[in-house]
């Protein structure tokens, strides 16, 4: 094969930071799609543009419409686990599993950006379903009774064409999940992640002459850990869950969740997207020459990139909000008024976010970089309790909020640590309007009103570690009861 004609240049990575975990991608030509799960938020799967593999855009949402996403029931750990993309003869395909409502099931769309089709449901179950494509048929790789488990399926109607074959256990590590199925010189290549999405998280890979078997393992396995003497230093840990594609100039990369640690032994920002580049040597793929990943890696692109640059987003709310804004579970329309002058005016329903099965009236994007500020100016109308959150999980958020005190007004900074609710600070204010915002700064938050530092709480305290989850922090404007109206809202990020 050609040797690439890159670019030679400093990687950054998390090339897709915060939350966005279990990352699939393909190649179209020049162009590159990532997509990631996204548990019990609506809309679900973020897809992700790229042409230069640093640089990525979220140019929508797979599941944007109550009739693809079912969310009853779900929570931080549950709803949309891990999506596969692919494209097959003009079509774009993405497969992923609904653990709280219906299971394995893929949708098709003929641009990444959308409309992608209404569901199509699978009968072969266990998670992370990938799809490979062959001679015109369709194969479906999962994970059920923690065996990766092959059939051909029929694309249009989902139907099994035929019986599930078991091919490989992985090397006996615990949860062998994230199948894909890849050919290069003439062997077919299994890889998968075994060890649970934690510290001991690991890619392992199999090959065979035939789709169906026999696979043998890579005798070098697991091919890629930080789990490991040379990861063990590493601030970036939990490695695994890789997509391998090949990039315009014959190149072949990785894309692999991990996580970076702040305050401990602790990440609070979710599992983020890495690249890094493969090299194949002696018909076995090779991650990054077998060296950990780091935030800045020097590699060879396909195309010229330029270097990230700090953002500064001033949201207007005078539209619908962009793809980059969610919500937990499907929201009530009517809570949400998106006001011509930029004016955003929520309407609480009563329930907070220490509350599994309603959504709460908030709207949330993923806090991105450790180092970040955020807010808005908040207004109540009435008797109401409103303001801006860092929400983790159900039992892992952080609530700054006005609300009406015995005399006049009130800020409030609110804890719910698993069963702890705290208020750490309730500080008087002279009407019903306040600037509120909130800087991370790695291992703490700073609350702030009007300008003046309030309270501060420890990250690690929203961390994964300690109120669960497979998500990771995500920020913005919030009411609880009444109605309350937020003047704009500010969020910069250091990269
Ligand atoms: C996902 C599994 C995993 O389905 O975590 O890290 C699960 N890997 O592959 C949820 O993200």
């Amino acid at each position: 094969m050609a040797i690439a004609q890159g670019y030679r240049t400093q990687l950054h990575n998390p090339i897709i930071p915060g939350f966005n975990p279990d990352p699939s991608c393909v190649a179209v030509g020049e162009d590159y799609y990532i997509v990631n799960s996204s548990f019990h938020y609506f809309p679900g799967v973020p897809v992700y543009h790229s042409r230069d593999l640093q640089n990525w855009e979220q140019i929508g949402n797979v599941l944007d419409r109550p009739s693809q996403l079912p969310l009853q029931g779900a929570n931080a750990s549950l709803g949309i686990y891990a999506p596969t993309i692919r494209y097959n003869d003009g079509t774009f395909y993405m497969i992923t599993t609904n653990v709280s409502g219906g299971g394995n099931f893929m949708v098709t769309a003929s641009s990444p950006a959308g409309p992608w089709s209404e569901p199509v449901w699978l009968e072969q179950q266990g998670i992370d379903p990938s799809l490979y494509f062959e001679d015109g048929k369709c194969y479906m790789v999962s994970n059920p009774d923690a065996t990766i488990t092959l059939c051909e399926i029929d694309p249009a109607t989902g139907k099994t064409l035929s019986p599930g074959k078991a091919l490989w256990k992985g090397t006996g590590g615990r949860f062998p999940e994230s199948p894909h199925i890849y050919r290069h010189d003439g062997w077919y290549y299994l890889l998968l992640s075994e060890g649970g999405t934690e510290l001991a998280h690991r890619i392992t890979v199999a090959r065979s002459r035939n789709i169906y078997g026999p696979y043998e393992s890579n005798p070098a396995n697991p091919i890629f850990t930080h789990c490991s003497l040379a990861g063990q230093d590493s601030n970036i840990q939990g490695t695994g869950h890789g997509d391998l594609f090949q990039a315009a100039d014959g190149s072949w990369w990785i894309v692999m969740l991990a996580y970076r640690r702040y305050g401990g032994d602790f990440h609070h920002l979710g599992r983020e997207t890495f690249l890094a580049p493969v090299s194949w040597a002696g018909g076995w793929p090779v991650i990054n020459d077998g060296k950990p990943l780091a935030e800045c890696m020097d590699v060879t692109l396909p195309a010229p990139a330029a270097t990230p640059v700090p953002q500064r987003l001033h949201y207007r709310f005078d539209g619908q909000p962009g793809p980059e804004w969610m919500h937990i579970h499907h929201p009530v329309d009517r809570n949400y008024q998106f006001g011509k002058d930029g004016i955003l005016t929520l309407t609480g329903t009563g329930k907070g976010f220490f509350w599994d099965s309603q959504s709460p009236t908030a709207l949330l994007r993923r806090q991105q970089s450790a180092t970040c500020s955020f807010g808005s100016k908040v207004t109540l109308r009435g008797d109401a309790e409103a303001g801006i959150v860092i929400y983790q999980t159900h039992i892992g958020f952080a609530e700054f909020f006005l609300r009406k005190a015995r005399k006049g007004y009130e800020a409030v900074v609110r804890f719910q640590v698993r069963s702890i609710s705290h208020e750490e600070a309730v500080v008087p204010v002279s009407g019903p309007s306040a600037a509120l915002s909130i800087r991370g700064c790695g291992d703490h938050y700073v609350f702030i009103l009007n300008g003046k530092e309030v309270a501060s709480m420890d990250s690690a305290l929203l961390s994964t570690e300690v109120v669960g989850g497979f998500t990771g922090v995500t920020v913005g404007p919030f009411c609880i009861k009444g109605k309350a109206e937020f003047d704009e809202f500010d969020y910069e990020q250091e990269n």
